[in-house]
């Protein structure tokens, strides 16, 4: 067993159902996970969730149940999500864990008797949903530098930490390890926006709201939610403050790589490692910032409501098919743009078209010219030298480009292994080669070719793609190779394929596939201007004058005829007669009622609204209904039946 290499990813926020963003963060960890495993190496990896903090009390509150409900309900979602995208973590720690709490409260009291803690009071500007303070120069337009948020300004009595005391040794730290911040030009950043100007103290305790961990000493104070979360990283694998540590700690810190994304780099190659040298601990060989996935050209995030979640993604293309797609949307120091359109694309190109098929030809063409069974020819040609050379290098290739985590050149390499073997097959054409008895052997030096470089190129994505490999391996019935013996060639004596293959990733038909994407956005965005409707239903409006209510004209309307509008399922498009006047109205009651049955009813309308088209069709006027709490619909007709049509209503 070589050496132990222990990575984490950042501890996602229980505020919400993780965007594919985060998401991708756990799958790229996972691959890099993966990949060490297979070099040989005794991972641990561990991943979580950050649960506590005023926005989480907040939305608790908003909820209706208590903070702890809210947490175990959102981190039991990331758990499953996790699963579900086959993040292979050997630990998911949850800040509300005990011993984490414990441990939390134990750093605290430890850095408050060396007297890197100490207490003051806090004035500054505080962003809300950043969980951050700044200061009056730091805001940008007077909004969060962060989030480009409002923030507003708040005192509090409040611990803080002597920041400004260990820059100097932070500053020397990043000088002796050029590659503690990876990529590089994250480094600079940090220097130039944070260093250079000169570090504050940091304010870690909060007294204005109750969800976090207490200090223990001052219980009115909760522990500033990013030093509890930082600290998951050494109490995870088992810190103890007091130094009777668990042997996993001794083995496993310092921690080999902390994979966050770009926005919270500051608090780990800032906070993090200048809280460490307050405990006298080592610092994590590397953090890795990775840049964001977009959406639409903007940032995705759970308050702007333009998500895309994993789980929705997996239902339709698959898991393997989506870890793909998100670990090939990134380039390593941009951000990489997500859509549903280029996902289709990527599957049918890359997945389908170049991996699947290269995978479906060759077991064919072995079940079809050699029964299955595929041993090599020994008839070589000087096109087999270039296929060979391919496939051995991509090892060393991949390897290179995972040390710098660089995960979308290492796909391409292995897919470089694939193109290169579909190729082969046009330069040898096996169709040919089957025609003519004389050259049967050459034909199945070919097949034997293919199939080695399949077993060479699979079992090197066995890390990203790792079911879809484990099918190829059973396809061909045979093992992935061991990563030490990837750069050989020719180490399979005798293979027989399965008779019955399966499409590894089905060709998919982009417009079809749409039409059901947007289906789900659409009834989506139903649901979630539903639950906004209800929310606002429920919240009293505010008392109006009589003008006010007098500028709306209602009228008895009868309506005379009503059909549905096609392509809308809750449209009715209804004629109604207004006294002498005839007019055209489009009412969202197809869910409640039949046109046949509205026709000869009397219906209240506002017959000033400015007209509106809707699905294409003008309309003049909205029919009033009551609805109750579970949305049941009833329009309101006049009492007495023969009021006739066009009377006013006052
Ligand atoms: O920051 N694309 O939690 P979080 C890629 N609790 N990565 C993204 C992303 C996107 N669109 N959006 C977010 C927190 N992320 C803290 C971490 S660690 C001690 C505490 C990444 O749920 C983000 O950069 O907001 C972060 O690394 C991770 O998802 C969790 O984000």
């Amino acid at each position: 067993m070589k050496d132990k290499y222990y990575i984490t990813t950042a501890i996602a926020y229980t505020s919400g159902k993780p965007h594919i963003g985060n998401t991708y963060e756990a799958i790229l960890a996972d691959s890099i996970a993966r990949f060490k495993r297979y070099q040989g190496f005794d991972v641990f990896f561990q991943t979580g969730t950050d649960e506590h903090g005023q926005k989480i009390e907040e939305k608790a509150s908003k909820a209706g149940v208590s903070p702890k409900a809210f947490v175990d309900s959102v981190a039991s979602e990331i758990k499953r999500i996790w699963d579900l995208v086959g993040v292979s973590y050997d630990k998911f720690i949850r800040t509300t864990d005990e011993y984490h709490e414990k441990q939390v409260q134990k750093i605290f009291n430890k850095l408050y008797e060396k007297g890197d803690i100490y207490k003051g009071a806090y004035e500054g500007w505080y962003c809300t949903p950043c969980e951050s303070f700044w200061t009056e120069s730091q805001l940008v337009d007077g909004k969060c530098p962060d989030c480009g948020r409002p923030v507003v300004k708040s005192q509090e009595e409040a611990y803080f930490f002597k920041m400004s005391k260990y820059a100097d040794r932070l500053m020397e730290y990043y000088n002796n390890h050029p590659e503690f911040i990876l990529p590089v030009s994250r480094k600079n950043e940090m220097v130039n926006n944070f260093l250079k100007p000169g570090l504050q103290d940091l304010c870690v305790s909060r007294s204005t709201f109750k969800w976090g961990i207490p200090v223990d000493f001052d219980p009115k104070h909760v522990v500033y939610v990013w030093l509890d979360a930082l600290t998951n990283y050494i109490t995870g694998i088992g810190y103890d403050a007091d130094g009777k540590h668990q042997e996993s700690y001794n083995k496993l810190w310092p921690a080999d790589v902390h994979v966050i994304g770009k926005d919270i780099i500051r608090f780990h190659t800032i906070y993090w490692p200048i809280f460490l040298m307050a405990l006298d601990i080592p610092l994590p060989e590397k953090v890795y910032g990775h840049g964001w996935l977009l959406q639409d050209g903007g940032k995705m995030s759970k308050s702007k409501g333009n998500v895309m979640y994993a789980d929705d993604l997996v239902e339709f293309f698959g898991k393997d098919a989506v870890r793909y797609y998100v670990l090939t949307a990134m380039p390593q120091d941009n951000d990489g743009l997500i859509s549903w359109e280029s996902i289709i694309d990527g599957i049918n190109s890359d997945l389908a078209n170049v991996f699947g098929n290269l995978v479906s030809r060759t077991i064919a063409m072995s079940n079809k010219y050699f029964d299955g069974v595929v041993k090599n020819g020994n008839v070589f040609e000087p096109v087999d030298d270039d296929l060979k050379a391919v496939v051995t290098s991509a090892v060393k290739k991949v390897t290179a480009k995972m040390d710098e985590f660089k995960i979308s050149d290492a796909l391409f390499e292995i897919f470089t292994v694939f193109r290169r073997a579909n190729k082969y097959i046009d330069e040898t054409m096996p169709w040919a080669l089957a025609k003519d008895e004389s050259k049967k052997d050459r034909l199945a030096t070919v097949l034997y070719n293919l199939v080695e470089s399949i077993v060479v190129g699979t079992s090197l994505l066995s890390p990203y793609l790792p079911d879809t490999c484990d099918k190829v391996a059973k396809m061909l019935n045979v093992q992935l190779r061991e990563f030490n013996k990837l750069n050989e060639f020719g180490l399979i004596d005798e293979i027989s394929v399965t008779k019955t293959p399966e499409i590894l990733f089905a060709r998919l038909d982009s417009a079809k596939v749409m039409e059901q994407v947007n289906a789900m956005i659409e009834s989506r965005k139903e649901k979630e201007e539903k639950k906004t409707e209800k929310v606002e239903e429920k919240v009293e409006k505010p008392l109006i004058d009589i003008e006010e209510f007098d500028k709306v004209q209602l009228k008895v309307a009868k309506v005379v005829a009503c059909e549905k509008v096609e392509k809308s399922k809750k449209l009715l498009k209804l004629t109604v007669k207004l006294g002498e006047e005839e007019r055209t109205v489009v009412s969202g009651i197809a869910l409640h009622y039949a046109p046949e049955y509205l026709v000869g009813k009397k219906v209240v309308m506002v017959t000033n609204l400015r007209p509106a088209k809707l699905c294409g069709i003008m309309s003049e006027g909205m029919i009033v209904c009551a609805e109750d709490e579970n949305g049941n619909i009833s329009f309101l007709t006049p009492e007495k039946a023969d009021m006739p049509d066009g009377s006013p209503i006052f």
